[in-house]
């Protein structure tokens, strides 16, 4: 009984797209002031909330080079373990305090590497302790529903399953957008997106202890 009882929970997990599903696809603007288009809008990424499905957790490696995280913006699922490869010859120590998903890797260079796995779902800020202006963001989604934006601004997430979901635009600047949208049992439905970054202004942001980066820092 045990073993036909795991043997469906593998099924279960393990399961291919639905038959019934759709593909969901849209373009996403991403405006800065005077409705100039934003250079940086394929950092944007879509996603749909609500469908239940358990993806093997997919993650990513976010490099530490020339005092930035590369890429900028990544996004894996739950489960998933992001790489953070240090190749500078410096001491980098990202961290985030982004609620449950805060973490810290320490101190460590080239050519060292430390990861973390992400089991929340939501945007991850991330930082360097020691280099201020170093800032990125892992996006982690509970299903594999997502896609990012391609430099003509088109994105597409197929496969995602027949009903009626909430589906989040987000890029940094603007914070995230939704709309609903009813995904058929084929074919493809359409949503698009106009992110407003022109009231977006930097700001400092605490180091991993919760103070202000020392003044006049060398980096
Ligand atoms: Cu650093």
């Amino acid at each position: 009984m045990r073993g036909a009882w795991l043997q469906s929970v593998a099924v279960v997990l393990c399961a291919a797209p639905p038959a019934l599903a759709g593909t969901l696809q849209g373009q996403v603007a991403v405006l800065e002031k005077d409705g100039k288009p934003a250079q940086d809008a394929d950092e944007a990424v879509v996603w749909v909330e609500g469908p239940k499905l358990r993806a093997r957790p997919t993650g990513s490696t976010v490099a530490m080079k020339s005092k930035a995280f590369v890429p900028r913006v990544t996004v894996v699922t739950v489960g998933g373990k992001v790489e953070f490869p240090n190749q500078d010859a410096i001491f980098h120590n990202v961290f985030s305090v982004s609620g449950e998903n805060r973490f810290d890797l320490e101190l460590y260079k080239k050519p060292k590497s430390a990861f973390k796995v992400f089991e929340q779902p939501g945007v991850v800020r991330i930082y360097c302790n020691i280099h201020p202006q170093m800032s990125g963001f892992v996006l982690v989604r509970d299903n594999p529903f997502w896609a990012r934006v391609g430099a003509d601004g088109k994105f597409s997430v197929p496969d995602v399953p027949a009903g009626t979901w909430v589906v989040k635009a987000w890029h940094e600047r603007s914070g995230e957008s939704a709309q609903s949208v009813e995904v058929g049992e084929a074919g493809v439905v359409e949503a698009s997106f106009t992110l407003d970054a022109s009231k977006f202004k930097r700001a400092p942001h605490k180091n991993k202890f919760g103070k202000d980066y020392a003044a006049g820092e060398k980096y």
